[in-house]
């Protein structure tokens, strides 16, 4: 990995977003005041990735790939792939790399700055950046390029900056049961289930999304989930379970969640991980007010939004 692309240039609006000021405000530092600049035959501003860090050090502006030096500009195409043509291929070799490098901080470094993008959605960086990353990790892995003490560190990694993004100042609220001001979720993975990633994703985007989400973890024994469901009145109980034992899991979850089930305190029941689809849940009378499943948290996201509301939308504090 190069330390650094000297001949990358940017426009007058990449460096005015790299810079966080307007771009009449770059135009004017590029006209003369301390902004070195060349022009294309079109007339159009080019200005050097270096000279625009080197000015925004001068001035004491900081940037969001100052933390990342040496690697400025890699990390820089990385997130222009990643936010203008929704490629991250370069965030999972760059990634890899450092990994490999012994800089895990860089990668949830990387991935933070990915979910604090306002271009990106979260649900966007789970599946489309978090989620093959990963993959690449395990298959990494299998290769023989990776140690499974590097693998851990890359769970860790991601981990790490996903909890960064589960909203702080929200404590339980022990008025919780007087008057609900926030739908509830049970968010966790199956029992004998060690893969916490994906549950994470879900507890930090329902969060997000303004829900107060009780999160057990991985290995969680199904009695638990259903423990927790009645003792907080939640309305969605969310289970992440991976191949290959997903259908099998899911089916002895919902058998057991079915025996659980009290009418009083109704719930949705949402099974999540990749490939689960082809996976058949049991059919017959069910008593949960649906049963879903989902492989993605795109496609999960927009089931939430549609029953509860999105974030901005609180239409579910008049009907909780
Ligand atoms: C990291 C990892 C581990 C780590 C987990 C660490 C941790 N803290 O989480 C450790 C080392 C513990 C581990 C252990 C094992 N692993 Co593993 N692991 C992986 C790896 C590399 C990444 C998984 C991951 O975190 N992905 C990132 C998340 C974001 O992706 P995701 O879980 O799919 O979640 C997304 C969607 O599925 C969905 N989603 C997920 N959950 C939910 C829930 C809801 C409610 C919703 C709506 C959506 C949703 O949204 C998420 C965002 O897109 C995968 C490789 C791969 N190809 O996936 C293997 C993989 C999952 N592991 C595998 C295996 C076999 C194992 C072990 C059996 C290995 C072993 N021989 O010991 C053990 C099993 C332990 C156990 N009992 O669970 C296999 C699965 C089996 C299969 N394909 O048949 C995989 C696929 C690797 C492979 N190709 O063989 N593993």
């Amino acid at each position: 990995m190069q330390g650094y692309n000297s001949d990358l240039f940017l426009t007058t609006s990449e460096t005015a977003d790299l810079l966080g000021v307007h771009p009449s405000t770059v135009k004017r530092w590029a006209d003369g005041d301390g902004l070195d600049a060349d022009k294309t035959v079109g007339g159009h501003r080019r200005i050097y990735l270096r000279t625009a860090l080197s000015f925004a050090e001068e001035r004491g502006i900081d940037t969001f790939l100052t933390p990342f030096a040496p690697f400025e500009s890699h990390v820089w195409l990385a997130v222009r792939d990643a936010k203008d043509h929704q490629d991250f291929q370069r965030i999972r070799s760059l990634a890899l790399g450092w990994l490999i490098r012994g800089y895990p901080r860089r990668v949830t470094a990387l991935f933070q700055e990915l979910i604090s993008r306002p271009d990106l959605s979260f649900a966007q960086v789970c599946d489309e950046a978090i989620q093959p990353f990963m993959a690449e990790v395990g298959t990494a892995w299998r290769e023989g390029r990776l140690r499974i003490g590097e693998e851990h560190m890359a769970s860790q990694a991601i981990l790490e900056a996903l909890i960064q993004f589960s909203p702080r100042n929200r404590l339980e609220d022990p008025d919780e049961d007087a008057g609900r001001r926030h739908p509830v979720a049970v968010v966790g993975a199956m029992e004998g289930d060690h893969h916490q990633i994906g549950s994470m994703c879900i507890r930090v985007l329902l969060e997000r999304e303004g829900w107060q989400v009780f999160f057990p973890g991985a290995n969680t024994p199904v009695e638990e989930f259903a423990a927790i469901q009645r003792a907080r009145s939640a309305d969605l109980v969310c289970i992440s379970t991976s191949p290959p034992a997903a259908g099998a899991n899911m089916r002895r979850a919902t058998e057991l969640l079915r025996e659980y089930y009290r009418p009083t305190h109704p719930y949705n029941l949402v099974f999540g991980g990749s490939r689960i689809r082809s996976q058949s849940v049991l059919s017959g009378d069910l008593p949960f007010r649906s049963v879903e499943l989902f492989e993605s948290a795109r496609e999960f996201t927009d089931w939430v939004r549609d029953r509860w509301g999105g974030a901005d939308d609180k239409a579910w504090m008049e009907s909780a």
